[in-house]
Order: structure tokens, then C-alpha cells, then sequence
């Protein structure tokens, strides 16, 4: 592998010694977080497929490798006609570089893939994502005329994504729209932890007939689904932890802190003016008892609870952050096309029987 530091003695001068880790420890840590309810859901996907219209499935911005689940191709792979959509999540953390951006376009280009980023929560972006919709059931309609269920469009991605947020933030401008009377409530449950949707949703409309269309727009809501472990490795588990999408008490908080540190550095390279951690500009470190030390208040925080209040403060709120380190390395010979067929070839044929099979032994095994 060939990685490119061009121009990093420029960008960090006053400490020019200081290289950052290339690689991470493989830690011992369960790889997949993959669970009964999860199986069950796909099952539904399968049967439900026939009668969507969009798949639109969501990724965090910050790891676009991590939360991309090839269980989903898999799924759709025998619906040509269904079209997809990648909508990527949480574009108010997402790093300010425009080289990111051009770079998530290539790979998009180059799987023919197309994608928006939003904030689920953002009234302006979700009114976009709308109109994406309003436009592609008009131009249904008026090639193939009435669709007598409606427009039907399934939200998937991988846990604590924004799907429910998401759902939630189109019914709010349908309900601001005069629609639903004085009785609105959320429609979909939310949370900040990974697996609060635990079944598939009854469809949920988001618009009305109007003079410009006589369907109506339905979104389906649906559990996060997991990677199965035969896709997974170390450094996805920890992305994920970090980015919400396993249950984060499943890997070891020092773990965690220890591999954002590692991103850090590696995001320094690229832009080493931001602190992004006590010291990260002047002092640089690789030992991750030293910046807890230096996050520490008070003497009665012991490490792994500042390690645990640090990262959920990136989780939750870390700006900027990338949680996958193939964007940060600038490997010339990275290509996104393999790394997906990389990962299809890995996941080979999706058995669902296999998969509870292999649950009902031990949820988090690597199979
Ligand atoms: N900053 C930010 N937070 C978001 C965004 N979208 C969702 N969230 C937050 O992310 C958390 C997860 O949101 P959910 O909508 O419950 O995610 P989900 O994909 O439905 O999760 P599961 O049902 O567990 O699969 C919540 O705390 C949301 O407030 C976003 O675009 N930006
Ligand atoms: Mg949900």
C-alpha cells in the first residue's frame, strides 16, 4: 500500500518529529453486532421490494465506508427497477473540506450511485429530499398514470442513522402543511443509541393528491440493520461504535478513545491548525493516557470514564470528524469499486437461515 504524506513536515512545522500511527492494534473485540430482529427485517425488505418505488438508504457522513451496508445491494439486487438513493446523514458534523466532497463524488460516479447529504433535522434539506421525491412519482405518473398504492419508498441504513429523524422531520412538513389536524405526534421513535426501530413500520404518508399528482407519497420506516461479521473487521466495529451504529458499550471505551486519537492524528495530516484534541497542533501524541490526562477536569474522573465522555462528546456532537481512516490515508490505490465488490464477495450469498443459524449461538460471533 502506498500512502501519500506529501506536504505534512509543511503543515505541521514546529513539530516535524512527530508521525502519526498508519495502522491500528487489532484489539480483542466482538465484530458484528448482528441480531435476530435484524434477520427478520431483511426478510420483510425481500417481500416488500416488488412493491416500492425508491430505496433510499442513509449513511453518516463521517464514515461513508463503515455505515455503506452491502447487505442492502444484495437485497436489491434482483429489483432493477426499484431506483436508489444514498442519502447521507448528519451534513452539520461533516468536515468543511471541499476535496471530501470531490472525493465521495468519484466513487459515487464510479458505481453510477447517486446521493444528497442532509440534515435529518434541518427543515430546508429534508424540503429537498421532498421535492427529489414529488419529482420522480411525476415523472411515474405520467409515464405509467395512477399508482393505486401510492408512491412507496423504504428508508433503510444501518442503526442510528437518522431514519426514523428523517420520517419524522417529512411528516412535520406535511402536518405544517394544514393535513393532519391539532392530533400530530412523532411518528417514529428516536434515539441517540443504535436498534431503537425494532420492527418494520406500516407506510406513513408524507403528502396529499394534489392538482400536480393524484399518488400520494408513503415512506416505509425500518430497523437498522447491521453488517453480518464475515464483512466486518476491527477497525469497522470501532467506526461504528463511534459513530453510534453498535451498541457502544460493546467495545471497550479506552478502545474507542484510543482509535479516535488514531483518526485524529491521521485528520491532522491534512489540516493540522484545528485542536482537535488538548494539545493536538503543538504536542501531538500517540499514547492515549496522555490525552486523557490532558482531558481530565478532576481528579475523581478516572480514564475510562473521561474516555467514555470524550468519545460519546464526538458521537454526539464532534464536528469535523472522519471515522473512516481509507478517506484520511490518501491510498492511491484505494478504488471504491473494489472495496464494494470486495465486500459482495465477502458477504457471498445472503442465507437467512445461516444467519440465525449462527445467532442463535452467540449473537456476537464472527460468521
Ligand atoms: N447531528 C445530527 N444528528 C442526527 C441527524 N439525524 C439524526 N440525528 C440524531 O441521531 C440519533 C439517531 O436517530 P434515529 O432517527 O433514531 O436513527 P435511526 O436510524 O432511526 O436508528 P435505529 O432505529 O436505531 O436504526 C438521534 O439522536 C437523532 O437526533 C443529523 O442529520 N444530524
Ligand atoms: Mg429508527
Amino acid at each position: 500500500m502506498h500512502i501519500n504524506v506529501r506536504g505534512t513536515r509543511k503543515i505541521i512545522s514546529n513539530v516535524s518529529s512527530f508521525t502519526p500511527r498508519y495502522e491500528f492494534p487489532k484489539y480483542s473485540m466482538p465484530l458484528t453486532d448482528f441480531k435476530g430482529h435484524q434477520v427478520k427485517a431483511l426478510k420483510t425488505f425481500e417481500k416488500l421490494l416488488p412493491q416500492m418505488n425508491m430505496i433510499i438508504e442513509l449513511r453518516d457522513i463521517r464514515a461513508p465506508l463503515s455505515t455503506r451496508n452491502v447487505v442492502f445491494d444484495r437485497i436489491a439486487r434482483k429489483e432493477h427497477d426499484v431506483m436508489k438513493l444514498v442519502v447521507y446523514t448528519r451534513k452539520d458534523l461533516m468536515p468543511g473540506n471541499k476535496p471530501y466532497i470531490g472525493k465521495l463524488k468519484n466513487w459515487h460516479e464510479e458505481l453510477g450511485e447517486k446521493f444528497i447529504l442532509l440534515d435529518c433535522r434541518n427543515k430546508t434539506d429534508v424540503r429537498n429530499l421532498l421535492k427529489i421525491l414529488e419529482w420522480q412519482n411525476y415523472e411515474l405518473e405520467t409515464n405509467g398514470g395512477y399508482l393505486p398504492m401510492g408512491y412507496r419508498a423504504l428508508i433503510t441504513g444501518m442503526p442510528n442513522v437518522g431514519k426514523s429523524t428523517l420520517i419524522n422531520s417529512l411528516r412535520t412538513i406535511f402536518h405544517n402543511q394544514g393535513n393532519m389536524g391539532r392530533k400530530f405526534k412523532k411518528v417514529a421513535k428516536t434515539g441517540a443509541e443504535a436498534g431503537v426501530t425494532r420492527a418494520t413500520s406500516e407506510v406513513i404518508r408524507v403528502t396529499s393528491r394534489n392538482t400536480e399528482s393524484r399518488n400520494e407519497i408513503y415512506l416505509i420506516d425500518t430497523p437498522g440493520i447491521g453488517v453480518p461479521g464475515r464483512v466486518s473487521d476491527h477497525n469497522r466495529m470501532l467506526g461504528l461504535a463511534l459513530c453510534g451504529s453498535v451498541k457502544n458499550n460493546l467495545v471497550d471505551p479506552i478502545f474507542q478513545a484510543d482509535y479516535l486519537l488514531y483518526l485524529m492524528n491521521l485528520q491532522n495530516l491534512n489540516d493540522g491548525r484545528t485542536e482537535l484534541y488538548p494539545g493536538s497542533t503543538n504536542s501531538p501524541t500517540n499514547d492515549i493516557y496522555d490525552v486523557l490526562r490532558r482531558l481530565q477536569v478532576n481528579k475523581s474522573q478516572n480514564e475510562k470514564s473521561t474516555a467514555i465522555e470524550w468519545t460519546n462528546k464526538w458521537r454526539l456532537h464532534g464536528k469535523g470528524i472522519i471515522f473512516d481512516p481509507e478517506v484520511l490515508l490518501n491510498n492511491d490505490e484505494f478504488s471504491y469499486k473494489n472495496y464494494v465488490n470486495d465486500q459482495l464477495e465477502k458477504l457471498g450469498d445472503l442465507s437467512y437461515e445461516g444467519l440465525s443459524n449462527k445467532l442463535k449461538g452467540n449473537p456476537n460471533q464472527v460468521f
